[in-house]
């Protein structure tokens, strides 16, 4: 189902993960994952003319992280701490508060609610995502970024159990697929769990 959003007082936007990495040439790219930038940085544009708050997530590992292959994961190395992969994709507007995730060597994690609020380039463990978002007044998030069957899927199952609303930004994520169809599969899971898809 396809919806038309009217953002209200209350809403929140969360950038997840649209990092080198995860874009055409990073490390664990994702098929057009920068096609989501200009479509975000719309977003990021409404939401400040409004006066709303705006949110990155970032992937955050240290070298030896858990989920790399050499250490018996499922992935390549990626986004390792200060280094290019880690860093925002060149043209995403980034203006708001950042919360970095799976930055210790284990465990892993996908979901941006695991996040933590990086102030003064410090990683500030008492400050997760959904503490600061309900401390914001925020009741609704809409998530866009990637990738929609992995970090995407995650946040937006997460954020409906910690009981915010959820609105998916259809064209702003994109999917790893590693197997064909999981974008697809993980929107149809998260639009039953309770999101609405936009
Ligand atoms: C992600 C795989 C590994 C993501 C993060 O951001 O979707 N995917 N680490
Ligand atoms: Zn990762």
């Amino acid at each position: 189902m396809t919806q038309e959003i009217r953002l209200q007082p209350g809403d929140a936007l969360i950038i997840v993960d649209v990092q080198n990495d995860f874009c055409p040439g990073g490390a664990l790219a994702v098929p057009q994952g920068d096609q989501v930038v200009p479509v975000l940085n719309r977003w990021i544009e409404e939401f400040h003319r409004r006066g709303l708050p705006v949110v990155y997530t970032q992937d955050w590992h240290p070298q030896g992280h858990c989920s790399f292959r050499d250490q018996g994961g499922p992935w390549p190395v990626h986004c390792v701490q200060d280094t290019p992969g880690a860093a925002f994709h060149q043209d995403l507007l980034v203006k708001g508060e950042i919360f970095r995730k799976a930055y210790l060597p284990e465990p892993d994690a996908y979901s941006g609610m695991e996040a933590r609020r990086v102030q003064d380039g410090r990683l500030q463990e008492d400050q997760p995502l959904p503490r600061w978002l309900r401390e914001q007044g925020v009741r609704r998030v809409l998530v866009g970024g990637l990738a929609t069957d992995y970090c995407v899927r995650a946040t937006v199952l997460d954020a409906l159990r910690e009981g915010f609303q959820v609105v998916v930004l259809r064209d702003g994520v994109r999917a790893v697929d590693v197997q064909p169809g999981d974008g697809e599969r993980a929107l149809r899971e998260m639009a039953e769990a309770g999101a609405v898809i936009a």
